[in-house]
C-alpha cells in the first residue's frame, strides 16, 4: 500500500485529493496545524466524513523542526505540498507572512525531504498567478512568469525552489501550474463562492445586495474534483515534470454573476454593486490555459463544464441558506 503526505490537507483540493487516494487505496495522512487539531469542528468541515481513514500530523509550515520531526518519524512515497496563504487580497495586505509561508514553507518541506527521504515524489502547487500580466495567449508551461502579487511571487519562488530540487539533487519533483478550480468547498474569501453563496442568500431573503471588485477581470475555471486527478498523475509518470492544469475556456467575473443569479432565476444587475476597496493594486486582467501536455502526456481531462460548475455551487450554497432561513424563521 502507497502512503502519501499531504500539506493543506483541510482545504479545498486537500480534501478532494485524499479523497482520491483513499479510492485508489493508499494510506493517506495530513499535515496540520495543531490549532486545527484542537478545533476538529470548525477546521475539518471538508475531510469530516474521512477522518477516520486519515492520520494526521500537528506541524506548521513556519517552523522547519515540526516538518523535519515528521518525516524523521514517517516515511512516505509522495508528499503533495498544497499548503500556502493562497488567497491574492490578502497577500497585498501582508505580503511579508505570504512570502514566509509559501516560499520558505516550500523550502522547508523540500530540505527536510532531500535529507530524510531523497526518493518521495513531490508535488508543488504552482499556480496560473505566476502568468500575471500575461506575455502570451493562451498561457503553457513554455510561457514566462510575470507576477502581479506577493502570492503570484511567492509561487514563483516555489516553482523555482522545485524545479532546482529536481535539476541539483536529481529528486522526483514536479509542479502542477494549475488554474482557477473552485468547488462547493471553495473557501467564501473567493469570488466565486463569495458570488454563489450571496447569490443562495438573496434567493432566500437572509441578503439584499453582493459587493464586489473588479467585474471585468477574466479568469479559466475549472472544478477542483478534475484538478486533483490531473496533481495525482504528475507523481505517477516516469520523469518528473511541470504542467498547466486548466480548462482552456475563459470567462469574466461578470459572466461568472450573470450566470450565477440567473441560475435562481435572478438578473444580477439589480444586486450587485461595486465596492473600490475591493479592487487589487496590480490585478491580473486575463487568464486562459493551454492544458493540451497535461491532456497528452498524462491522458487528463476535465469531465465538468464552467455551466456545471455554477449549477453544482450554487445548488449547494441554496441548500445551505435554505437550511439557514428555515432555522431563523423557527427561531422568530
Ligand atoms: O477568486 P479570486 O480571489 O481568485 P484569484 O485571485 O484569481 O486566485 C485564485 O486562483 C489562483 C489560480 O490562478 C490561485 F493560485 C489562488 O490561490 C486563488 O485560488 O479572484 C478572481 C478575480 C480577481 O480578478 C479579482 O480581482 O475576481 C476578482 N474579484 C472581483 N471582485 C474579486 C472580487 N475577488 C474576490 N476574491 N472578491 C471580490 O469581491
Amino acid at each position: 500500500m502507497k502512503r502519501a503526505l499531504i500539506t493543506g490537507i483541510t482545504g479545498q483540493d486537500g480534501s478532494y485529493l485524499a479523497e482520491h487516494l483513499l479510492d485508489l487505496g493508499y494510506e493517506v495522512h495530513g499535515l496540520v496545524r495543531r490549532v486545527a487539531l484542537e478545533d476538529p469542528a470548525r477546521r475539518f468541515t471538508r475531510i469530516e466524513h474521512i477522518l477516520d481513514r486519515l492520520t494526521l500530523h500537528p506541524a506548521s509550515l513556519e517552523s522547519y523542526p515540526s516538518i523535519f520531526h515528521i518525516f524523521s518519524k514517517n516515511k512516505f512515497d509522495e508528499c503533495y505540498h498544497l499548503a500556502a496563504q493562497s488567497f491574492v487580497a490578502e497577500s497585498f495586505a501582508d505580503g511579508f507572512s505570504t512570502m514566509n509561508t509559501n516560499i520558505n514553507g516550500t523550502h522547508y518541506v523540500l530540505a527536510a525531504l532531500r535529507e530524510l527521504s531523497p526518493d518521495c515524489r513531490f508535488y508543488f502547487a504552482g499556480s496560473s498567478e505566476m502568468f500575471g500580466k500575461v506575455h502570451e495567449v493562451p498561457q503553457n508551461e513554455n510561457t514566462s512568469f510575470h507576477p502581479r502579487s506577493p502570492y503570484g511571487i511567492s509561487k514563483v519562488a516555489g516553482f523555482d525552489l522545485t524545479r532546482n530540487y529536481r535539476e541539483a539533487y536529481g529528486m522526483y519533483c514536479a509542479s502542477g501550474i494549475l488554474f482557477n478550480h473552485e468547488s462547493p468547498r471553495r473557501g467564501y474569501e473567493f469570488v466565486t463562492r463569495k458570488i454563489t453563496s450571496t447569490v443562495a442568500r438573496i434567493k432566500t431573503g437572509l441578503a439584499t445586495e453582493l459587493y464586489l471588485g473588479n467585474l471585468d477581470a477574466k479568469r479559466d475555471w475549472g472544478h477542483a474534483a478534475d484538478y486533483v486527478r490531473a496533481i495525482y498523475l504528475m507523481l505517477q509518470q516516469p520523469e518528473p515534470d511541470d504542467y498547466v492544469v486548466a480548462s482552456g475556456e475563459t470567462h469574466s467575473v461578470r459572466e461568472f454573476c450573470e450566470l450565477a443569479f440567473a441560475e435562481v432565476g435572478l438578473n444580477y444587475l439589480d444586486y450587485v454593486k461595486i465596492d473600490p476597496k475591493l479592487q487589487r493594486p496590480s490585478e491580473v486582467e486575463l487568464l486562459i490555459g493551454n492544458a493540451t501536455k497535461a491532456k497528452s502526456k498524462l491522458g487528463w481531462n476535465p469531465t465538468r463544464t464552467f455551466l456545471d460548475l455554477i449549477k453544482e455551487m450554487v445548488q449547494s450554497d441554496l441548500e445551505a441558506a435554505m437550511q439557514e432561513s428555515g432555522r431563523q424563521a423557527s427561531y422568530q
